[in-house]
Order: C-alpha cells, then sequence, then structure tokens
C-alpha cells in the first residue's frame, strides 16, 4: 500500500488546496498566490477573518465601556455619599 506524503506548513504559512505552502502574510492581501487553483484559496474566506475580528474588536470595546460604567456608577453611589457625609 503506496504512502502519502503530508506536506506540513509552517506556523507563518498558508497551506493551498495542492499542498503548495505560500507565506503566510501572502494570504488575504487581494492578490491569488495558490498556483493550481481556480478559486484562490489564499484569498477565499478571507471576510470570514475580517468579520471574525471586528467581532472580537467590538466585543472587547463593548466589554470596556460597560466595566468603566460599572466602575463610575458604584463610585457614584457608593463613595460620593461617603465622602459627602464625612
Ligand atoms: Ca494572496
Amino acid at each position: 500500500m503506496p504512502t502519502r506524503t503530508e506536506i506540513i506548513c509552517d506556523i507563518d504559512q498558508f497551506k493551498c488546496n495542492d499542498g503548495t505552502c505560500i507565506p503566510g502574510k501572502l494570504a488575504c492581501d487581494g492578490v491569488p498566490h495558490c498556483k493550481n487553483s481556480s478559486d484562490s484559496e489564499d484569498e477565499s474566506n478571507c471576510l470570514v477573518i475580517v468579520v471574525v475580528v471586528v467581532v472580537v474588536v467590538v466585543v472587547v470595546v463593548v466589554v470596556a465601556v460597560v466595566v468603566v460604567v460599572v466602575v463610575e456608577v458604584v463610585v457614584i453611589v457608593k463613595v460620593i455619599p461617603v465622602l459627602v457625609q464625612n
């Protein structure tokens, strides 16, 4: 039984469907780099990556804003009355 050699790309590389490894920075740069590909897979699914990054950034910002608002409300409700009484 013949054995298939699995091509393993480095962690900073993108693996094309034909097994070719290209530098990761060439993926999603708007230029097809996978040679034997009709659908230039190094340029597909890029929108999904962008959307995921945007969603993560939005979630982080929203959480940060909520934390700041909660801290400010706690200061206003708990700390200021104590300072005013003293
Ligand atoms: Ca590319």
